[in-house]
């Protein structure tokens, strides 16, 4: 099995010389970032896990300018690593060594949309907060969600396949995604931009990208299928006394709420636990302590229909015990606040120590077992274990922390979770990329003549390996 994901020797790049800054200062006047200070947040990750030493950071706001930059550096063979909103939680989003920083952030402008289709083009930079935030004025909403939604740019999402929140109702964005423009290693534009729901002329070059972690191109344009926004929106929070009335509330959910059911959710008591010490956030069912809690949204288009659904539902899930006790709510703050339950356990996390983060694709029925097994494996070498995650898409996240990095901590952790993992054929990173932190861990869920096949697709996409080197393929491929 393969090693560590310690950080690897540096390949053979060229490095930056004053010539090369004019040239970026050229083409990029004012938008070519030297200044150590600035450098330091697009240097380090979200985790502060990470931190790369480059020394130049490039802001193009177009196409051309992002093409110039890759036919630039091609030429000079200098490393390039795609950046976004830096909320990536592998280590895909930062430089390991000095590799050039190229910024979609000034890439930021809504190309079109049309209110028919629902269908939005948008450049690569665009953070999917603002996005979201122009939809609902038009009637629509994005057709994903995520807790780094106010930082993330949508072409990061695209380069990672984020998942998140609304994944069960919506698809993910192999699914959603219609087009995509996208500026190759030796800075050729593919354009790939359809907003067509069905074109079946050739192979979909655009699937190739989507999750390529910035390793096969920088996307920077997306069109993306988008749905309407529902005009009724219930949010409940339940409590469950075990992880198998959890799962049997989640069966019935799917008969009895069927097309209106838009995200499942479930967090455990330690993540409770977290949430009231670090971030004082109470727990919504007043004097409630559960084993586990679930987040359950409809959305639909009639507030009656729904409402009557969901009292059935609720009855029939209290009436079976299936479900201890819950609160629901209709209006926007209340869905609000039962909503940051779940999505603020990830910052609860960052206040608890060290993080040992694991995003896990299992059978949805084993998904907890893991956390348990994990518990007792540990004993008391963690501080906190905590599982949480998307219960409908089968996505477990289980974090570990403790006081301070401890690397016997992390030998007891891997390979446990990774051989525990593949044991359920399941994967070991469910939707956040393998970026520097798991990239040689891939033969866990995938067979080395798959990765083989990866390996050639990168060399002819990108011969000299100048995209985000050292990131997503194992490193025993180079
Ligand atoms: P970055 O972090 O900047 O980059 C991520 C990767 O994509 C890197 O490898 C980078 O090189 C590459 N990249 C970025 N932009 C481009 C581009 N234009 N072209 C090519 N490559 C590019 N993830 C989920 O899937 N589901 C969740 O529910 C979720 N919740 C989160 C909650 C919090 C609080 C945080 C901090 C993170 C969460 N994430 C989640 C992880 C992260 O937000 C996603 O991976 C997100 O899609 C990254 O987008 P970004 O713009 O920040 O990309
Ligand atoms: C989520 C966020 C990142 C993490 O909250 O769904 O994807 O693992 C996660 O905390
Ligand atoms: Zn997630």
């Amino acid at each position: 099995k393969p090693s560590p994901a310690a950080a690897p020797d540096r390949l053979p790049f060229s490095r930056i010389t004053d010539e090369d800054l004019s040239f970026f200062r050229k083409i990029l006047p004012g938008r070519a970032i030297t200044d150590p200070d600035l450098l330091e947040s697009s240097n380090v990750d979200w985790l502060k896990s990470v931190r790369g030493f480059s020394e130049v950071l490039l802001r193009p706001q177009t196409t051309e300018e992002v093409s110039q930059i890759l036919k630039y550096c091609n030429s000079r063979n200098l490393a390039v690593n795609p950046q976004g909103g830096n909320t990536g939680l592998v280590g895909g989003s930062v430089p390991v060594y000095d590799e050039i920083i190229l910024s979609t952030a000034l890439m930021n402008n809504i190309l079109s949309f049309d209110s028919i289709s629902g269908i939005l083009t948008c450049q690569a930079g665009c953070v999917l907060e603002n996005l979201s935030l122009y939809l609902e004025e038009r009637d629509y909403i994005m057709p994903l969600d995520l807790g780094a939604k106010g930082s993330c740019h949508i072409g990061g999402n695209v380069a990672t396949n984020a998942g998140g929140l609304r994944l069960l109702r919506y698809g993910n964005l192999h699914g959603t995604v219609l087009g995509l423009e996208v500026v190759l290693a030796d800075g050729r534009v593919l354009d790939c931009l359809a907003t067509l729901r069905k074109d079946n002329t050739g192979y979909d070059l655009k699937q190739l990208f989507i999750g390529s972690e910035g390793t096969l191109g920088v996307i920077t344009a997306v069109s993306i299928l988008c749905p309407h926004k529902p005009k009724s929106v219930n949010v409940v929070f339940l409590g469950c006394e075990t992880f198998e009335q959890l799962l049997k509330t989640f069966q019935l959910c799917r008969g009895m709420l069927g097309e209106i059911l838009s995200a499942y959710e479930f967090l455990d008591s330690e993540c409770m636990k977290l949430l009231n010490t670090h971030l004082k956030l109470p727990n919504p069912i007043s004097g409630r302590h559960c084993p586990f809690y679930v987040v359950i949204e409809t959305s639909g288009s009639d507030a009656a229909h729904d409402g009557e659904k969901l009292h059935n539902f609720l009855e029939e899930a209290m009436m079976s015990s299936l479900v201890a006790d819950g609160t629901v709510a209709t209006e926007d703050s209340k869905i609000k606040t039962l909503w940051s339950m779940r999505e603020r356990v990830t910052e609860a996390l960052t206040h608890d120590g060290f993080t040992y983060k694991y995003d896990i694709s299992l059978p949805v029925e084993r998904i907890y077992q893991l956390v348990t097994d994990m518990r007792e494996h540990l004993g008391d070498r963690a501080k906190s274990v905590v599982g949480y995650g998307h219960v409908g898409d089968g996505n477990l996240h289980l974090n570990i922390t403790s006081p301070a990095k401890d690397p016997t901590l992390l030998a007891a952790i891997e390979p446990f979770i990774y051989e525990w993992t593949a044991r359920c054929h399941g994967s070991i990173s469910a939707e956040h990329g393998l970026g520097l932190k798991k990239r040689n861990y891939i033969y866990y869920s995938k067979s080395s003549q798959a990765v083989a096949l990866m390996g050639d697709i990168k060399a002819m996409l990108d011969p000299k390996g100048i995209l985000n080197p050292y990131k997503t393929l194992p490193d025993n491929l180079k």
